[in-house]
C-alpha cells in the first residue's frame, strides 16, 4: 500500500512543489482546495491526472473533519494560509481566521479522525521579525511585525501544544523565504524577475519598490518542500529551522536579476513610498544546523542560480505569450532539467 499524503495549500507555490515531490517518492498524494467560481490549478496543471482533489476550506471544521475521515492520510501537510505579508494589514481578521486559527482547525481534525496522522505545520522566520540576534535558530526569540507574523506564532505554539497535550506527531518548520519560478508575482523575487522579462521584452519601462535594503536569506522552494518530508519521516517530532545560511537585500537582488538579462538596473527601479511597509522586518539569517545534523537536509540551489532561473523562467513565458505559443511549462522538474 502506498503511503497517503493530504496537502493543503496545494495550489500554492510549495503545495504544487511538494506534490511533485511525493509522487517521486510513490505517494498516492491528495489536494485540499476551496471551491472557486473558476479552477486556479494552474501551478499543478502538469500533475493534475495522478493527484486527488477535495473541496474543503480552512474556515470549515466540519469540511476538514470530513476530509481527514475520507482520505484517511498517513501525513498532513498543512501548507494553506493568507501568506503576504502586506495583506494582512488590510485583512488581519482573515488572516487570522486562514493563518492562525487554520490550523488548529487542522489539528483538531487529526485529533477527532486519527491522532497517529504525522502533521506539518508551515511555520515562517517572519515570526523572528525584529529580532535582536543573528542568526536565527529554534532558539530564537519571536516578534512578529505584521498580523501574518503574529498569525503564524500562534500556528507554531498551537502545532506544539497539539504535540505535547495529546501525543500527535506534528512537526513545524520555520522556513524562511522560499522562491520559485511559481512564486506568487506579488513577492519581491518573482516581481522583479517577472519585471526583468517584461522589460527586457520590451513590455514594460520601470519597476516600483519598496524598502531596497531589507534583507532575506532566499533559498529554493524545491529544496525547502524536501526538508518538510524529512522532518515527518524521523522517529521523533521536532521543529527546524530551514535557511541557506546567506542573505542579500532587495537591492542586491535587483542587481542580479537585471545583470542575468544585461540590464542596468538604476535605469528603471524606482522607489515608490506606497509600498513601504507599516512595520518592516529589516534583516533575516537563517541557522539550519539542526536540520543539517538531523535531517541530513542541505540546500542544493545558490541564490544566484535560484534568480537565474527564475529570470529565464520569466523570458520564456512571456517570449511564449509574445509569440502566441501559449503557457510556459510549468513544475519543478520542468525547471530543474533546463
Ligand atoms: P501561496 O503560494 O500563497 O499558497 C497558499 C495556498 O493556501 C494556496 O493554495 C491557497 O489557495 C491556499 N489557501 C489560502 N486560504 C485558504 C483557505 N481558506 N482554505 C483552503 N486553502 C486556502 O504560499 P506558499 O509560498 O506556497 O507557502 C506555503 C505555506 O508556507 C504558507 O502557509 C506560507 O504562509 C508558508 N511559508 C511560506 C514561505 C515562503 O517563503 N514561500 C516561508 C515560510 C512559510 P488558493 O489557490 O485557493 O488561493
Ligand atoms: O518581501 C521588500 C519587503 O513580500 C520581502 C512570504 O512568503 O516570506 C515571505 O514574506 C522583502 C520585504 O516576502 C517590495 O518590504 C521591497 O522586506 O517577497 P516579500 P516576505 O514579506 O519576506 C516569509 C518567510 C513568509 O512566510 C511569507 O509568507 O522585500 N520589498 N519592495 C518588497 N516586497 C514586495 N512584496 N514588493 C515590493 O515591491
Amino acid at each position: 500500500m502506498p503511503q497517503k499524503a493530504l496537502i493543503t495549500g496545494i495550489t500554492g507555490q510549495d503545495g504544487a512543489y511538494l506534490a511533485e515531490f511525493l509522487l517521486g517518492k510513490g505517494y498516492e498524494v491528495h489536494g485540499m482546495v476551496r471551491r472557486a467560481s473558476t479552477e486556479n490549478f494552474e501551478r499543478i496543471g502538469h500533475l493534475r491526472d495522478r493527484l486527488t482533489l477535495h473541496q474543503a476550506d480552512l474556515l470549515d471544521q466540519l469540511s476538514i473533519v470530513n476530509l481527514l475521515d475520507g482520505v484517511q492520510p498517513d501525513e498532513v501537510y498543512n501548507l494553506a494560509a493568507q501568506s503576504f505579508v502586506p495583506t494582512s494589514w488590510l485583512q488581519p481578521l482573515l488572516t487570522g481566521e486562514f493563518t492562525a486559527l487554520g490550523v488548529t482547525r487542522m489539528l483538531e481534525a487529526v485529533r477527532l479522525v486519527n491522532p497517529k496522522i504525522r502533521f506539518y505545520q508551515a511555520s515562517s522566520s517572519e515570526m523572528f521579525g525584529a529580532v535582536d540576534r543573528e542568526p536565527q535558530d529554534e532558539q530564537t526569540p519571536f516578534y512578529p511585525r505584521s498580523p501574518y507574523g503574529v498569525a503564524k506564532v500562534y500556528g507554531h505554539w498551537i502545532t506544539i501544544n497539539y504535540r505535547e497535550s495529546y501525543d500527535i506527531f506534528a512537526c513545524s518548520g520555520i522556513l524562511f523565504n522560499h522562491e520559485s519560478p511559481l512564486r506568487g508575482k506579488e513577492f519581491v523575487t518573482r516581481k522583479v524577475t517577472d519585471a526583468v522579462a517584461r522589460i527586457k521584452l520590451g513590455l514594460q519601462k520601470k519597476l516600483l519598490l519598496g524598502n531596497l535594503d531589507a534583507a532575506r536569506d532566499w533559498g529554493f522552494s524545491g529544496d525547502y518542500v524536501r526538508a518538510m518530508w524529512l522532518m515527518l519521516a524521523q522517529d521523533e517530532p521536532d521543529d527546524y529551522v530551514i535557511a541557506t545560511g546567506r542573505k542579500h537585500t532587495v537591492r542586491q537582488l535587483v542587481e542580479t536579476a537585471f545583470s542575468c538579462a544585461g540590464l542596468d538596473w538604476e535605469k528603471y527601479v524606482e522607489v515608490d513610498p506606497a509600498l513601504i511597509r507599516p512595520a518592516e522586518v529589516h534583516n533575516l539569517l537563517g541557522d539550519a544546523s539542526r536540520a543539517r545534523a538531523k535531517l541530513s537536509w542541505e540546500p542544493e540551489v545558490s541564490f544566484e542560480q535560484l534568480i537565474l532561473m527564475m529570470v529565464e523562467a520569466d523570458l520564456d513565458r512571456v517570449q511564449r505569450q509574445l509569440d502566441g505559443r501559449g503557457p510556459e511549462p510549468a513544475g519543478y522538474t520542468a525547471w530543474q532539467n533546463k
